[in-house]
């Protein structure tokens, strides 16, 4: 396939802020953006986003594009001009085009070999109340993400996480006397600290249990590099300084306390160690994952594997930008026996590529709320595949 069409443009991300829509022969993709971001991840633009932009525009790239594997052809051509958030939306605009005009969808054009009866759907991860980084209240939790899981059936765990999530608003608004608001990327906002927050977890998963009969997981993202400062994670909900072995028990007790079932970034992203013990002291009983620690950087990964830091790893393509490095990364990760979290970003976009990605790479879940037009088109675009498969 020739790219006959190539242009870019600025829009708007779920915040407000500027992003890049690529358009190649016709198909659409845009790229997100975080706001908690890990320090090794490559830089989104270039020279800022309108530098990309106009690179993209005056584009002469001449070779065909025919399998995946091309994208090669691709990144010698773009090497080092554009950043990691117009490299994806480039390459994931390719592959649908590419995709299109060989009749297929852009998960067979992933993963040829796949076998789409058999193929699992990624279980939905969906950040349900909200603190750190991404809270606009004064008074919060210190961790960024309160987290549920059901089943991975999308129609069924799309159902069951948006009636978690109303349940959660009652019971913070039962519990705050006041209406909850949303923080940026839609989770519920609240003024409790991280333990009470704990609490209105489990009353949830009773609530839904005894409700629906369905049994939920709860997760955690710590974030916790946004508070490490000067070698002690300073807490302000209520305020105490924690050093890095306070830290590790500290969370290994509440994994025990309240069954948590998935942690992420618990220690801060240079501490490699720190994770490896963590990861000792729980014993597999929780998935103890890399966000900011590995940035979906290879060489990140294969030291994270080699300390036996994490058994679990984020995988945001917009980290590292190059859909043949996030292969690389998840093929990886699945050889060394790491469960693969595929992720949206807190500033998104109603690109819906990571859910292709998700089933063709046979991802064990996707992490987005189920709240809000950017977050649903990631979560219908598996129920679409799911239809079409008649599953
Ligand atoms: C995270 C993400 C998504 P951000 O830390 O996992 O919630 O946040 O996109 O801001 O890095
Ligand atoms: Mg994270």
């Amino acid at each position: 396939m020739k790219l006959k069409e190539v242009s870019a443009r600025v829009i708007k991300d779920s915040r407000g802020e500027k992003t890049i829509l690529v358009s190649v022969n016709g198909c659409l993709s845009s790229s997100p953006s975080g706001k908690s971001t890990g320090k090794y991840e490559a830089k989104p633009y270039r020279h800022g986003v309108e530098h990309d932009v106009a690179f993209i525009n005056n584009m002469r790239f001449s070779r065909e594009i025919n399998k995946f594997e091309d994208l090669e052809f691709l990144e010698n051509y773009v090497a080092k001009q554009i950043g990691a958030n117009t490299m994806f939306a480039l390459e994931a605009s390719v592959l649908k085009a590419l995709a299109k005009s060989q009749g297929k969808e852009l998960w067979q054009l992933l993963n040829p070999a796949i076998n789409p009866k058999k193929a699992k759907f990624p279980r939905i991860l969906s950040n349900t109340i909200g603190g750190g980084a991404h809270s606009n209240n004064i008074r919060h939790p210190d961790f960024q993400e309160f987290l549920i899981t059901s089943n991975n059936n999308p129609t069924k765990s799309k159902e069951i996480n948006e009636n978690a999530y109303c349940q959660a608003k009652t019971i913070l608004k039962n519990l705050e006397q006041k209406e909850i608001e949303k923080n940026d990327e839609n989770a519920l906002q609240t003024s409790f600290e991280n333990e009470k927050v704990l609490e209105v977890m489990k009353d949830l998963q009773e609530d839904i249990h005894d409700e629906k009969s369905v049994h939920i997981d709860i997760g955690l993202d710590v974030a916790s590099s946004q508070f490490f400062i000067n070698g002690k994670y300073g807490y302000k909900n209520p305020k105490k300084n924690l050093t890095r072995e306070q830290q590790i028990d500290y969370i290994a007790e509440l994994i025990k306390k309240y069954n948590i079932f998935y942690v992420e970034d618990a220690l801060d992203e240079e501490d490699f160690e720190g994770f490896a013990e963590l990861l000792k002291k729980t014993k597999g009983e929780c998935l103890i994952c890399g966000d900011d620690l590995t940035t979906t950087n290879l060489e990140r990964v294969k030291i994270a594997i080699k300390k036996k830091a994490i058994n679990a790893i984020i995988v945001k393509p917009n980290q590292i930008g190059s859909l043949l490095e996030v292969k690389k990364v998840i093929e990886l990760a699945k050889k060394n026996g790491l469960f693969v979290i595929i992720s949206h970003r807190s500033g998104e976009t109603i690109d819906n590529t990571i859910g292709d990605l998700a089933f063709a790479w046979g991802a064990d879940f996707i992490k987005t709320p189920v709240i809000g037009v950017e977050r649903l088109a990631k979560v219908d675009r598996l129920i679409e595949i799911e239809k079409s498969l008649g599953r």
